[in-house]
């Protein structure tokens, strides 16, 4: 059965691609555009989706939304078990929890600074504590990364694909730097033969 993903282009979207690529799994691309001024996508994404977000997929008549979700989704019953931890270990705990951080945790400080970074001098007082925030959640996912550059055990994981965007926008935020294993992560990533035929399928990602 073919699997449906709705992808908006340069977005979180991208990791899906990847996944499914990394799997061998047969899927079609629906693609749609962000508006050229406001960045957002456009309101066809609200047909099969109320939120109108990226990633979605529909998998024989089941639609599933929610990057963590997705990737737990097609792991689990599109070839990739070999990409989750059995569940009575330690590394399915640490699993879990980079599963949820890289949409949950990270992200608060993130859309934090993206949205008081519009109201511009009216966002002083608050502006320090959001790149605090920011830069701390940056150093826990460094400080995650094991010498193997995987987030869990020595080799690729769903954690991983989850945790491929956070790291790409710690990059692109400037923590480049600071974050020598992150950006080694995201090179490893990129340098993946699927990842690369992931892009060529859905266009321009970001600055790669
Ligand atoms: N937590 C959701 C976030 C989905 C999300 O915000 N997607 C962005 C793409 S990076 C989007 O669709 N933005 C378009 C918009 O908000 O108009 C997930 O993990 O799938």
């Amino acid at each position: 059965m073919t699997i449906t993903v709705h992808h908006l282009n340069n977005s979180r979207s991208q990791r899906i691609l990847w996944l499914l690529e990394e799997l061998g799994a047969d899927y079609t691309v629906t693609h749609y555009q962000r508006d050229a001024e406001t960045n957002l996508a456009p309101p066809e994404l609200k047909e099969p989706h109320p939120l109108g977000k990226s990633p979605l997929i529909v998998d024989d008549g089941l639609r599933v939304a929610e990057s963590g979700a997705i990737i737990q989704y097609i792991c689990e019953r599109h070839g990739g078990a070999g990409w989750l931890p059995e569940t009575d270990t330690e590394d399915h705990v640490r699993h879990l929890e980079w599963m949820q951080f890289g949409e949950s945790s990270f992200f608060v400080p993130v859309m934090m600074k993206i949205m008081a970074g519009r109201l511009g001098e009216a966002a002083a007082p608050i502006m320090p504590r959001i790149d605090e925030q920011f830069a701390d959640h940056v150093r826990f996912m460094e400080d995650g990364l094991s010498d193997s550059l995987h987030f869990v055990g020595d080799d690729w994981t769903a954690a991983d694909v989850m945790m491929s965007f956070p790291a790409e926008i710690a990059v692109m935020q400037g923590f480049a730097a600071s974050c020598p294993k992150t950006v080694r992560f995201v090179e490893a990533v990129h340098a993946r033969p699927a990842w690369k035929r992931a892009r060529d399928e859905a266009g321009p990602y970001f600055i790669w």
